[in-house]
């Protein structure tokens, strides 16, 4: 039996050290866009053993596993002393999400979690759940994640072991290891989830971009993308949301949306990226949308291209939650290469690798939606129109 222990613990450790120290490829891809990475950075294997197993023979003789991981994605993202940090959910068998840091010393591959999960502090209602944190480097000095909180629905009917409410949590650090839990943010919406702080102040305030939401799924009345001023964030209230990206009818973002990580300062405008619900037969379907607002009014959208900027393709499309594609963190590094983490079916965390460059030009000259198919034809005709006029066309 001691035998036994030893050569699976050793088969566990290698096996363990080939995973985390996988080189990564970047796929080609049609679009010019952005290029997905072959393997996902973080998987459930990717946790360390030590937080899975039990060591000791004389408590765990047959080397059993002690803790089960279940998934780890949806990351917040920050390059912080020249390392690619992120901070992920990671889920347990027990289906409770917590926070765990994972570095990189280049953004693509060999991402090691730290030592030990993240013990964020609680306030005086414990959280039943946290996950999706945005990770903001704020202009004020201190970095804030800014996350989900979930508890159960005390108003629910008796018998609804479902009923949640969904809040955001606010928390700050320097060092992403010792955080200062602040309270939760108040807004005039009975819930919130995909809620992201503006790296800058507005008009002095903390500034929020909110997804209010009638209930813990449905966004409902909610609208779309909020944004709200708060004076203070160590007690965060948003007394006025207004939405400045509404969900709308017949687009990828009809049933709901909302912001994933800060926005990227531009010299065109803020660069954001965000998630986009559709309900079909087959379920929730989550794709990836960009779009730009103005740098004078952080509330005016400039520019929207028409429908998504990555859907889910392969193997990303199955898992605990399929057909979703989510993303809450993206570094741009000092030479305006974008790193993109983003998550598939709730399940595991990938990176894509874009461009500032790209990523404007994308937003400025992909034409919006023109919210009806005769209009789509219309702009595909006028591509092939141009193209006409051009030395490369091969038309016949
Ligand atoms: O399951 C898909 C996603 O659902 C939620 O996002 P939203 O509030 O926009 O529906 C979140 O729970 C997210 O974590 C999850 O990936």
């Amino acid at each position: 039996m001691k035998k036994d222990f030893n050569s699976r613990l050793k088969a566990l450790r290698v096996r363990y050290e080939n995973l985390i120290t996988r080189k990564n490829t970047a796929e080609e891809n049609g679009n010019g866009l952005f290029s997905r990475y072959k393997y996902p950075v973080l998987t459930a294997e990717h946790t360390p053993l030590e937080w899975r197993f039990d060591f000791d023979p004389a408590t765990n003789p047959h080397l059993l596993e002690r803790f089960g991981i279940n998934a780890v994605f949806n990351a917040g993202a920050i390059r912080l002393n020249g390392k690619y940090l992120l901070i992920a959910r990671v889920e347990g068998y027990d289906r409770k999400s917590f926070f765990a840091v994972a570095e990189s010393p280049n953004g693509i591959d060999h991402f090691r979690f730290w030592k030990e999960p993240l013990a964020m502090p609680e306030t005086d209602d414990p959280d039943v759940n946290i996950y999706d944190m945005r990770v903001v480097e704020h202009e004020d000095g201190w970095i804030y994640g800014i996350f989900c909180t979930e508890r159960k629905d005390t108003n629910a009917r008796e018998g609804n072991e479902s009923a949640a409410v969904a809040q955001c949590g606010i928390a700050r650090t320097h060092d992403l290891l010792h955080w200062e839990r602040l309270s939760d943010l108040k807004t005039p919406s009975p819930q919130q989830r995909n809620v992201v702080l503006h790296p800058e102040f507005v008009n002095g305030q903390y500034a929020f971009y909110t997804r209010p939401q009638d209930n813990f799924i449905e966004a409902g009345t909610g609208g779309g993308i909020g944004f709200g001023l708060a004076p203070s964030i160590e007690h965060a209230v948003i007394e006025k949301e207004i939405v400045i990206d509404e969900k709308k009818y017949h687009t990828v973002y009809e049933s709901k949306n909302g912001l994933g990580p800060a926005p990227i300062k531009t010299s065109e405008g803020w660069l954001h990226l965000a998630h986009g619900v559709r309900n079909t037969a087959a379920g929730l379907r989550y794709v990836l949308y960009l779009f730009m607002t103005s740098l004078t009014d952080v509330t005016k959208v400039i520019y929207k291209p028409a429908g998504y900027f990555m859907a889910p393709v392969g193997e990303e499309r199955v898992g605990d939650v399929s057909n979703v594609l989510f993303c809450n963190g993206w570094i741009r590094d000092d030479d305006d290469t974008v790193y993109i983490y983003y998550a598939s079916s709730d399940t595991r965390l990938h990176v894509a690798v874009s461009h500032i460059e790209l990523l404007v030009d994308y937003v400025k000259n992909t034409s919006p939606d023109g919210m009806r198919s005769a209009n789509s034809v219309n702009r595909i005709r006028e591509i092939i129109k141009r193209n006409a006029g051009t030395a490369y066309t091969t038309a016949t």
